[in-house]
């Protein structure tokens, strides 16, 4: 079996695994997909089934500060956190492929959006690490190498190197080296995702332990491929032509077709919350009436609202207490 540490002494073939400056910092944004990752074909790469498409936070997403240190400490958020966590312990491990047993590091992790809650903190989170690892062991390496590298601390990662649309492809090489993400050029500056925050609590299930769940026991799964390859074509036209009905109705189509595989999973997975059905039915309510307001979800009960600049006040009146993300 392959294992992370085989593909980053590819990667790093010739380079340092010592730092090279006392500290580093870089910032990554968000990702939420329009097109959903679910499903891996190798676990130990994060290797998806299928590709994914995404639109990034721009300003939302995780900042990380590495400095070098007489012994690992991690915070997030500024407060200081065990090192027996689960969370430092991905972290530790992630940092383990890349430097040598002598080097420690004070690890700051700051992140302006909630933790763990579905809003895709784990992508900010690994690509911003990878960036400011970048920085810190002055690799040079190029955005398409670092989503890889990325994409080994968590599959959505990935996307998470550039701003603005993001297709990962799936690629086919077993090793993965070209499974990463790619920016679509296209800008769409008055595109706008609403969060409908219904609970900053951490998740029941992993999305990671989920989507094994899911591949193994859903037989609505062997339908979800080629969903997506139909998904994908929809979007990127969508995305070409500025079509808004046709990237929001495939958007939403897509989570409810993603949400489906989990519920016919043994045992079911299901990450919505009775507010979450009650906000999707105020939407379609006014979808109904004419407002052109459609809905993504991700591994979590929240709902992102996809909409048009126009459209905000109309969308603010019914859902007071979003918070509107420009994206480009
Ligand atoms: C996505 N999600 O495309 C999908 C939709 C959640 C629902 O990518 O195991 O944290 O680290 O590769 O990337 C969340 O999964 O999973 C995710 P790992 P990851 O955004």
């Amino acid at each position: 079996m392959l294992t992370k540490k085989n593909i980053v002494d590819k990667i790093l073939e010739n380079k340092s695994r010592i730092p090279q400056q006392p500290q580093a910092q870089a910032f990554a944004p968000s990702n939420i997909a329009l097109v959903k990752y679910w499903g891996k074909r190798d676990i130990e790469l994060n290797l998806p089934i299928t590709s994914s498409l995404s639109v990034s936070l721009k300003e939302k997403g995780t900042t990380t500060k590495l400095c070098i240190s007489d012994k690992d400490t991690l915070s997030l958020n500024n407060q200081p956190i065990d090192l027996t966590q689960p969370f430092a312990q991905k972290v530790l491990r992630y940092l383990d492929l890349f430097r040598d047993e002598k080097t420690k590091l004070h690890i700051e992790t700051t992140s302006n959006i909630p933790i763990a809650a579905g809003l895709a903190s784990s992508a900010s989170g690994f690509a911003a690490l990878i960036l400011t690892l970048n920085e810190l062991f002055q690799w040079h390496l190029s955005r398409t190498e670092l989503s890889v590298l990325a994409r080994l601390g968590s599959g959505s990662a990935c996307r998470s190197l550039w701003d603005g649309f993001v297709e990962w492809k799936m690629g086919v090489d077993q090793q993965g080296f070209d499974s990463f993400g790619h920016s679509i050029k296209d800008t769409w500056p008055t595109l706008c995702i609403g969060l409908v925050m219904i609970s900053e609590k951490p998740k029941a299930i992993s999305s990671r332990e989920a989507m094994a769940i899911t591949v193994k026991t859903s037989q609505l799964y062997s339908a979800w491929p080629k969903q997506v390859a139909d998904d994908l074509k929809k979007i990127k036209m969508a995305i070409a032509e500025q079509n808004f009905t046709l990237l929001g109705s495939t958007a939403e189509h897509n989570a409810l077709s993603m949400h489906a595989t989990m519920m016919a999973s043994q045992p079911a997975i299901v990450y919505s919350q009775p507010e979450t059905l009650q906000t999707m039915s105020t939407i379609w309510h006014a979808r109904a009436q004419g407002l052109p307001l459609y809905f993504t979800q991700d591994a979590g009960p929240n709902v992102k609202l996809l909409f048009l600049e126009n459209d905000s006040q109309q969308v603010q009146k019914i859902f007071p207490d979003i918070e509107i993300i420009s994206l480009f």
